[in-house]
């Protein structure tokens, strides 16, 4: 077969192994290519992606390949140990939501942003329910200090404040993922961007604030201003692996403390000459903010490790299977 036959569209949804492809503004389903089901873990579609594919206007478009990524947000997978779940592609933006209720974690925020950076994606904390909160400004200044530089919104889509700020990520061509909990007001955010009900939303738990997971699936929706929003389900957690470059650049500054240290193997309390230390007595460094710093670094450690074991018996096990 001739591959100028192929056509270029992009995920739109997955479900299982049917996936919906938007090519030249209509939406068809595919299915993939048997090749696919040989090759390594990160290779199969996600939503967001662009893929070459054999369009067929009357049944189901076959896709062939997959076309780099610029961006991918990936986490380990929860269901199979060692493994990789790659989430959404070539998203330019990662909204970061958290409301400003027991939702609120400066520890899972930190989590989202070294995804976020190890990605490519570029990530923007947007804190919901600002009309719930009455020290909006606080929990502002401490996001502000999870990374140098850090994109940080306050904004209620309820009431409509504080969306004037976050219009400049919307425009054409660009794509942004909401990633967050299960009720953090994703999809009320996506709504009252587009200015109409585009993604149903769904009551939260009084007791806890917890969502019920009203969005099922990552799908992406074209706006009329010609952006496109991933919306995803509520995640509970987001565990790391693989990860080191996106906690290293969110934890830049005690990086560059560590620098400066005498010792390589510290724990910063009672080494002489330590500028971490240093940094924590002056209060330009919390102990806390230190202590999730080495709890992420370890955690990322010890899932890569594993991962790196698991792949290599496997080899091992093919070699003496073969
Ligand atoms: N007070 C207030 N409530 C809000 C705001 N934004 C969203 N909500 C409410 O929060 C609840 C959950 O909102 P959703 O948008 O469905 O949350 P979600 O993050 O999409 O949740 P999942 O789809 O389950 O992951 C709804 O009852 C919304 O009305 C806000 O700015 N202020
Ligand atoms: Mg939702």
């Amino acid at each position: 077969m001739n591959n100028n036959e192929l056509t270029v569209g992009r995920v739109y949804e997955c479900q299982r192994n049917l996936f919906i492809v938007k090519v030249n503004d209509k939406e068809v389903s595919a299915k993939l290519k048997g090749s696919f089901y040989d090759m390594t873990e990160g290779s199969f579609p996600i939503v967001g992606d662009y893929v070459e594919l054999m369009y067929n206007p009357i049944g189901e478009s076959i896709i062939h390949s997959v076309l780099e990524r610029k961006s991918v947000l990936k986490r380990p997978d929860q269901a199979k140990t060692a493994t990789m779940q790659y989430m959404v592609a070539n998203a330019d933006y990662a909204f970061i939501v958290t409301a400003l209720n027991e939702d609120y974690s400066y520890n899972r925020i930190a989590r989202y942003v070294s995804v976020a950076i190890e990605g490519n994606t570029t990530p923007v904390v947007i804190l919901t329910k600002s009309d719930c909160c009455n020290n909006v400004g606080r929990f502002v200044s401490e996001v502000e200090g999870i990374a140098d530089g850090i994109r940080v919104h306050a904004i209620s889509a309820l009431y409509g404040i504080g969306l004037d700020e976050i219009e400049e990520y919307f425009k054409p061509g660009a794509t942004i993922c909401l990633l967050g909990s299960s009720g953090a007001g994703k999809s009320t955010l996506i709504n009252a961007m587009a200015g109409e009900e585009v993604m149903k939303t769904g009551a939260v738990r009084e007791s806890d604030s917890t969502g019920k997971h009203t969005t099922t699936h990552r799908q992406i929706i074209d706006l009329k201003c010609g952006t496109s929003i991933i919306d995803t389900p509520g995640m509970r957690e987001i565990g790391m692996a693989n990860i080191e470059e996106g906690i290293d650049s969110t934890f830049a500054d005690i990086i560059e403390l560590e620098k400066h240290c005498k010792f390589s193997d510290y724990q910063h309390k009672t080494e002489p000459g330590c500028a971490v230390k240093a940094a924590i007595e002056r209060g330009e460094l919390t102990r806390e903010r230190l202590e999730l710093y080495k709890s992420l670094s370890i955690e990322n450690k010890n899932n890569s490790g594993k991962k790196k074991e698991i792949a290599k018996l496997q080899k091992m096990r093919k070699k003496t299977i073969y």
